[in-house]
């Protein structure tokens, strides 16, 4: 099983949106095992997307990130990282497939609602900016045995 990072960003938090997400992935099969609001400090969004640092966008990106609460989430399961991926939907909501969540939500590159991680170790890099060790619960589920052959 894997686990990767997902935070619905200030644009779906003003916008009413926390709960059809979540459930997006909840209703997949996905578990949830970290989940929390906060306000990103300046600091740790530079830190988030410190390798896009050098481009042009970085400081719109900054601004965005850091203009209300997002809610921040850890889920876990079956190739969990690429899944996630898929059902967020490529960067650029317009061009993002109908069912994603950039896809059904967004419109603009810099409003696209939903953050997630790009790979295992960005996964493993994001949860620990973001999650303590004590915020990550490990629990089991009985329907998982209807999730997974
Ligand atoms: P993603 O969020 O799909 O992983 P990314 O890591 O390349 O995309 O970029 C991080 C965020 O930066 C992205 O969600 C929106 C913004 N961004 C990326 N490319 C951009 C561009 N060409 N113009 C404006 N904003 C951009
Ligand atoms: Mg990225």
């Amino acid at each position: 099983m894997e686990r990767t990072y997902l935070m619905v960003k200030p644009d779906g938090i003003q916008r009413g949106l926390i709960g059809e997400i979540i459930a997006m992935f909840e209703k997949k099969g996905f578990k949830i095992v970290g989940l929390k609001m906060l306000r990103i400090s300046r600091e740790l969004a530079e830190k988030h997307y410190g390798e896009h640092k050098d481009k042009p966008f970085f400081e719109p990106l900054v601004e965005y990130i850091t203009s209300g609460p997002v809610a921040a989430m850890v889920i876990e399961g079956k190739a969990a990282v690429s899944a996630a991926r898929e059902m967020m939907g490529v960067t650029d909501p317009l061009k993002a497939a109908p069912g994603t969540v950039r896809g059904k939500y967004g419109i603009d590159i810099g409003r696209n609602v939903i953050h997630g991680s790009d790979s295992p170790a960005s996964a493993q890099r994001e949860i620990a900016l973001f999650f303590r060790e004590n915020e990550l619960v490990a629990y089991s589920r009985d329907v998982d045995r209807w999730v997974y052959e």
